[in-house]
């Protein structure tokens, strides 16, 4: 019979300053439940933020786990849910020509910056049965990917920008937070 399993749960985001968000995150090497309820985590905390992708250490867990769902409309207007899981993903293969994306983070709340980042990778990872996979990606896709990477690295998107930039994005944080 199936036991009790504990349920998903939303678990609280780390943002900047924290220092556990500069951890370079370990590699997965065992895939069973526990690896299966950390990520149904990822995915309730994710949606609920809500945002469009998380890594394991935004939760406090530095292991190289991503989840990303872009959510596309469907014909009835109505969100539908692509949820992916990327297990030690890799980068391959980035594109010499870069685009640059007004990029947002749940660890660094309500803050927007343009970043410059390859245009198309290919990427390799393993599902949570372990099972590797490597497909082309481009657009929203790969650039998600890449600054979900970063995470796993201890980089956030602020960590591309000039220190004057970092800086000012910091401040305004840092206002917003005696705002409220
Ligand atoms: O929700 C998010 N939106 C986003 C927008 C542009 C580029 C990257 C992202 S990822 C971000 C969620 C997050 O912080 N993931 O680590
Ligand atoms: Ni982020």
């Amino acid at each position: 019979m199936q036991s009790y399993l504990g349920g998903m749960a939303i678990r609280p985001i780390l943002e900047v300053p924290d220092p556990r968000l500069k951890t370079v995150s370990t590699r997965v090497e065992t895939f069973d439940d526990d690896l299966r309820t950390l990520v149904a985590d990822m995915f309730e905390t994710m949606y609920d933020a809500p945002g469009i992708g998380l890594a394991a250490i935004q939760i406090g867990v530095p292991k190289r786990v991503l989840v990303i769902d872009l959510q596309h409309e469907g014909e009835d207007g109505e969100p539908v849910r692509t949820p992916q899981v990327f297990i030690n993903p890799e980068i391959l293969d980035p594109s010499d020509e870069h685009t640059l994306y007004n990029e947002g983070c749940l660890s660094v709340p309500d803050q927007y910056a343009e970043v410059e980042r390859p245009s198309t990778i290919r990427a390799r990872w393993q599902d949570l049965d372990g099972k590797v996979h490597e497909e082309p990606m481009d657009g929203l896709m790969a650039t998600c990917l890449q600054h979900e990477m970063d995470h796993l690295e201890g980089v956030l998107f602020i960590d591309h920008l000039s220190r004057l930039k970092r800086q000012m994005v910091l401040k305004k944080l840092e206002k917003l937070r005696k705002a409220a």
